[in-house]
């Protein structure tokens, strides 16, 4: 495999431990748990791994030891950098505990489980991957581990390869499933533990328990090195608007993060636009509205980021997507489906332009849910707002010009090469879960703790799942879930976007992050990122 300077210069890169890891080892256990919300409900769906304390790993003399068995590996759905360092760190981590242990990774995501499709996941291959981005050492997919007959399955091959333990790597459904797999494996003595691995980079994996998930670090990195990057071309060329579409899905916590990275003009954040009730016009309005005030200065140029899930955050779009896909889950003739209709989102379907309609009702995902990848807000906004401003123009509000050109960031960032911060935390994250496994550990999430201080401070933990769920309902039925985390908007980063924006938005405030640094000052290479530095401070 050809490789660039800088990929081989980073293969050599240890990725750091907590102090905990460095030498001998011992477990301390907590007090007993209990779920965040409904108790009785989810202690009666999860008998064996209700209510387990939280433990935490401390340095002593005394070293731990794994027995002789095997572990599975399994990464759930979007890439997100740093993957292949918790495999790594898992690596690692069990050859420490029990060098005759064997890692094996199943194939495509959790379908390579049911399917036995798995390889071993030797030291030459493992060495390959170290600190690269990317799921391409094994693949993803999301495939929802939720039947019986798939758990079955996936108990027949742990028993053919010796496997006593699994590591699934997913986001909030992913370890939601993880738990309940190692509850059904539990109760039917079959002797494997699951573990879990807090992944996303749409942030919106975390509570009280979880401070990041991984791989919102660096995704959000590279973002705002693009982001700032078009800043610079924009406040050069001072002839465009720039409406720059990211990633996240539901929560805005990667336009937020990026928002107070880089200082645009405009960053919306979704959780706002719902908590106000703000319509489509009032959003389009105050966009053209700072358009107007920086072109009465001149300034015919600006930047408006916008999360991806946006259109599901405004009122009459939500009522509008939630019609469709129940129609659309019965319906497969698009005409047929939008003549059923309300009579009021019907209007709101026909106002839209014409392309932005069509793509509502495009193939939902295996949820039954709208891709809001798919969607150009960007086009949607840059359309109603040059609409908007040519009628200001008419009424004498508005003099300029507007010239708005549409980007999308979602790709380009979640197999970058992980940042230090992303580097050492999933490698932790995976030598942390070897530690739970040869603790005897199952229905355990790995954390990593104290994290916005230097890695020989951070704290390595396992936090029993059922402790972050409660019941919502999914599909028609009530659901044990972990609860999924929107930009808060009493929390201290989107305070601290709300207390400069309207100063951003007059004035041209930008701020150019530069490409993540790998080698150099530990200020410039191990930063994390705003969000976990204002929460955690
Ligand atoms: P996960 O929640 O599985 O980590 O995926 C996140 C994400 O990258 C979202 O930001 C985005 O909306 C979605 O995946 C895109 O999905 P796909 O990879 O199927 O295009």
């Amino acid at each position: 495999m050809a490789k660039s300077a800088l990929q081989i210069a980073r293969a050599a890169y240890q990725p750091k431990l907590p102090k905990a890891f460095k030498g001998g080892v011992a477990l301390k256990e907590g007090k007993a748990t209990e779920s965040v919300a409904n108790q009785a409900e989810i202690k009666k769906l999860f008998p064996n791994t209700y209510g387990m304390p939280i433990v935490t790993f401390e340095a002593a003399a005394a070293k731990l030891s794994m027995g002789d068995f095997n572990v599975g590996v399994i990464l759930s759905g979007g890439q997100a950098p740093g993957g292949h360092n918790v495999i790594s760190g898992l690596f690692d981590g069990i050859k420490a505990l029990n060098k005759n242990s064997k890692l094996y990774g199943f194939l495509g995501g959790p379908s390579g489980l049911i399917d036995h499709k798995y390889i071993e996941l030797t030291a030459d291959i493992i060495d390959d991957y170290r600190n690269t981005g990317g799921f391409d050492i094994i693949g993803s997919g999301r495939t929802k581990l939720e039947e019986e007959s798939q758990f079955d399955s996936g108990i027949e091959i742990c028993n053919k390869l010796g496997i006593k333990a699994l590591v699934i790597i997913g986001g909030d459904d992913s370890n939601t499933n993880a738990c309940v797999l190692a509850e059904y494996y539990l109760a039917k003595k079959a002797g494997i533990q699951v573990i879990g691995c807090p992944k996303t980079i749409d942030g919106d994996l975390k509570n009280d328990q979880i401070e990041t998930s991984f791989g919102f670090d660096t995704a959000c990195k590279v973002y705002s090195e693009v982001i700032g990057n078009i800043m610079r071309d924009a406040n050069s060329a001072k002839k465009y608007w720039h409406f720059i579409k990211l990633m996240g899905r539901s929560a805005s916590h990667i336009a937020l993060e990026c928002g107070l990275q880089t200082q645009p003009n405009i960053c919306i954040v979704s959780e706002e636009v719902e908590a106000k009730k703000m319509t489509l016009a009032q959003i389009v309005n105050n966009i053209a509205d700072t358009v107007a005030a920086r072109a009465a200065k001149g300034n015919n140029f600006g930047v408006v980021l916008i999360p991806e899930g946006l259109i599901e955050f405004i009122p009459e779009m939500k009522v509008l997507i939630k019609e469709l896909n129940d129609l659309l889950a019965t319906e497969s003739d698009v005409k047929t489906a939008v003549s059923k209709l309300s009579a009021n989102s019907k209007s709101v379907y026909e106002s839209l332009p014409e392309a932005i309609a069509k793509q509502l009702t495009l193939e939902r995902d295996p949820h039954g849910n709208v891709q809001v990848s798919l969607i150009e807000t960007e086009k949607l906004l840059i359309e109603m707002v040059k609409t908007r401003l040519a009628a200001m123009k008419a009424e004498g509000k508005y003099v300029g010009k507007f010239s708005g050109l549409g980007h999308f960031f979602g790709y380009e960032g979640r197999c970058a090469a992980p940042s230090n911060f992303d580097a050492d935390y999933c490698y932790s994250l995976g030598y942390n879960a070897a530690n739970l496994i040869a603790s005897g550990k199952s229905g355990y999430m790995s954390l990593i703790k104290n994290t916005t201080k230097p890695a020989d401070q951070w704290i390595a933990a396992g936090v029993p799942i059922t402790m972050m769920m409660n019941m919502e309902q999914r599909n028609g039925k009530q659901k044990p879930v972990i609860r999924k985390a929107l930009v808060e908007l009493n929390g201290a980063p989107f305070k601290a976007l709300a207390a400069n924006r309207e100063k951003w938005a007059i004035e041209t405030s930008y701020v150019y992050p530069g490409p993540i640094q790998y080698f150099g000052p530990s200020e410039v290479c191990d930063q994390p990122t705003k969000t976990l530095a204002l929460e955690q401070a």
